[in-house]
């Protein structure tokens, strides 16, 4: 079969309509703030499939959140401007090969000073993502919100699967003696080898455990938080299934015991005033038929962090 063109291969994802519905005035490229980029890419998912039509599942449920914001009393998309790019087309040859031409099609977005909120498809596409942000921010670090540590050599033939996702963006990050490089949210259920990864890294890897957050009534983890990144420039990983399976049942491996609602909004809201949130990934919604829940949860929750992160 001949190989479709670029056109025809967008066509099967499009045409993609712009993250919030805004009109052309609020989400216009040179004028918005925010640039939203889908990446519909699934190759190595290992369980429940679907998460290439995450990001059009997001976008489409975007259209229908009310832009008010009752805390600031504005609408934050109609002031910062949402710009949403057409899809990254999905590189099935290779893992590795759709990671360096997303960390190349990254690249000029980060210079650009705009914040980019990436929506996955899996989360193998955070190891290019960070990449492409390392040279931007040198001194990065990476917030990690999932129910997995995600932190394999490699898994089923492949460094690049997406349960490898944080050891490959960790791999991407520069390494300076005594600074934290990663701080890990509720997971809770990894391998063997990945607990001993944490436990022989305590100076680059932090996790608070699903559990530890669960048992903190006083919270205190938020705090601990912010003071691990304190005036860093953050980048934040956020896979969907860090959050409870009650409420974002619509992933390929829920776990029980995840993030509430509040504790996900807390958080982003805490580090991006604490720290320097530079740029953002959402991934591993697979939207469920007939469940639209968990797609305005995701849409909701990628307002959210753009909205913080750049008015911080
Ligand atoms: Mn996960």
């Amino acid at each position: 079969m001949p190989k479709k063109t670029r056109k025809q291969q967008l066509s099967a994802y499009g045409p993609f309509p712009g993250f919030l519905g805004l009109e052309p005035e609020h989400s216009s490229r040179t004028r918005s703030r925010v640039l939203v980029l889908p990446v519909p890419y699934e190759c190595t998912t290992s369980y429940g499939q679907g998460t290439r039509f995450g990001p059009r599942a997001i976008v489409d449920a975007s259209s229908a959140l009310e832009l008010y914001d009752p805390d600031s009393g504005t609408e934050p998309a109609l002031e910062l401007g949402f710009h949403t790019l057409p899809p990254v087309l999905p590189d099935m040859d290779s893992p590795r090969e759709m990671v360096d031409g997303l960390a190349a099609t990254a690249t000029p977005l980060y210079q650009s000073g705009k914040f980019v909120l990436a929506l996955g498809g899996e989360h193998t596409i955070s190891a290019g993502l960070v990449r492409a942000a390392v040279r931007q921010w040198p001194d990065l670090c990476i917030l990690h919100v999932d129910a997995h540590a995600d932190l394999r050599a490699e898994y089923q033939g492949t460094a690049f699967s997406h349960a490898c996702a944080a050891r490959r963006a960790l791999d991407e990050l520069n390494r300076e003696k005594g600074r934290m490089q990663m701080v890990q949210v509720g997971v809770r259920n990894l391998a063997r080898e990945e607990h001993e990864f944490i436990k022989a890294n305590p100076e680059r890897i932090r996790t608070f455990w699903g559990e530890e957050i669960a048992a903190d009534r006083g919270r205190h983890w938020l705090g601990d938080i912010e003071e691990l990144v304190k005036d860093r420039n953050v980048y934040l990983s956020f896979d969907v299934d860090g959050l409870d399976p009650s409420i974002m049942p619509a992933t390929g491996t829920p776990e029980p015991g995840g993030l509430d609602w509040y504790d996900a909004v807390e958080l982003v809201e805490r580090v991006a005033k604490a720290a320097n949130l530079v740029a953002a990934d959402l991934v591993e919604l697979a939207p469920q038929y007939g469940n639209r829940a968990p797609d305005f949860i995701a849409a909701k929750l990628g307002y959210v962090i753009a909205t913080k992160a750049v008015r911080a």
